[in-house]
């Protein structure tokens, strides 16, 4: 399908999806949301994609929500139409594993929406932020339950009262990112690590993924219950025999997703 605000191309197994609205920093309008949620349900159902990364521009991952496009909005409008909630439901249910790239900002909503993101690889030039506050209202897709397990009570808190923005080093410290990257590093870095995960065995990836997402949503005893449970169905695969008889064997593995 064509699409006006995002870009997607497929190779060697990766979806790279591009936000580009570059006249208002990438800023998510319905437009641009939907076309990410068929971009990730086109990139879910098809066999030959095996991990998706989700990328911005140089500036800007995405500066947060189109201000212009909700200023207007009343309580009724945005109510009546669940706004956003689809969205960042498309995001999260995404079977394939999803990596956000971030370099510039990533605020509000666009930070939120690389929070939804599985894992994120953060140029230098990276900036995390929930500015709403500034704009009269509060985070509204993550940025006070997603930030907070990510980064704990104390720097979430300080986030989403004092609207400041956390740069990429601290952005790592505090567990929000999974690696900081020189910015001219950073697509080749999460295509890198996208190209790893889609070498292993495609059950193995959705099963690890299913399980550490419930991690958020399940006690310790029950999170530890699933992922036994799952740890012992992977011995249905074929893969699970190709994998430890390779290791055995000392060669590579020949994943058949099976
Ligand atoms: N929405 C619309 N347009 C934007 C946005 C935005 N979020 N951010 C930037 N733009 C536009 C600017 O208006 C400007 O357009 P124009 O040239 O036509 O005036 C263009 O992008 C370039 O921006 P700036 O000139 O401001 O660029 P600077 O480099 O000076 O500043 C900043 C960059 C600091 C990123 C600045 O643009 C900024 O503060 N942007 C707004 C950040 C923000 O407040 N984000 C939060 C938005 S609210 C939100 O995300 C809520 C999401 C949750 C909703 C959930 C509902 C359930």
């Amino acid at each position: 399908m064509a699409f006006e605000t995002i870009n997607v191309e497929v190779d060697d197994h990766v979806a790279l999806i591009k936000l580009n609205r570059p006249e208002a920093l990438n800023a998510l309008n319905n437009q641009l949301l939907g076309e990410l949620c068929t971009a990730l349900e086109e990139a879910d159902a098809n066999d030959k994609v095996r991990c998706i990364v989700i990328t911005g521009s140089e500036k800007a991952f995405a500066a947060g929500a189109d201000i212009k496009e909700m200023s207007e909005k009343s309580f009724v409008d945005v109510f009546s139409e669940n706004l956003f909630a689809g969205a960042i439901d498309c995001l999260a249910g995404t079977r394939k594993p999803i990596i956000a790239a971030v370099a510039g900002y990533a605020l509000g909503g666009g930070c939120e929406v690389a929070m939804a993101c599985d894992f994120i690889i953060a140029a230098e030039t990276a900036k995390f932020g929930q500015p709403e506050i500034n704009l009269g209202v509060i985070a509204g897709m993550g940025g006070t339950q997603r930030l907070t397990r990510a980064v704990g009570k104390s720097k979430a808190m300080d986030m989403n009262l004092t609207g400041r923005f956390m740069d990429a080093e601290e952005a790592e410290r505090a567990g929000l990112v999974s690696r900081v990257v020189p910015a001219k590093k950073l697509l080749e870095e999460a295509m890198g690590a996208a190209q790893k995960i889609a070498e292993k065995s495609r059950p193995s990836t959705l099963a690890a993924k299913e399980a550490v997402n419930r991690s958020y949503e399940l006690t310790l005893s029950e999170g530890l219950l699933f992922e036994r449970r799952v740890f012992h169905s992977m011995f249905a695969t074929e893969d699970q025999k190709e994998g430890m008889g390779a290791f055995l064997e000392k060669r590579q593995p020949q994943f058949r997703d099976k």
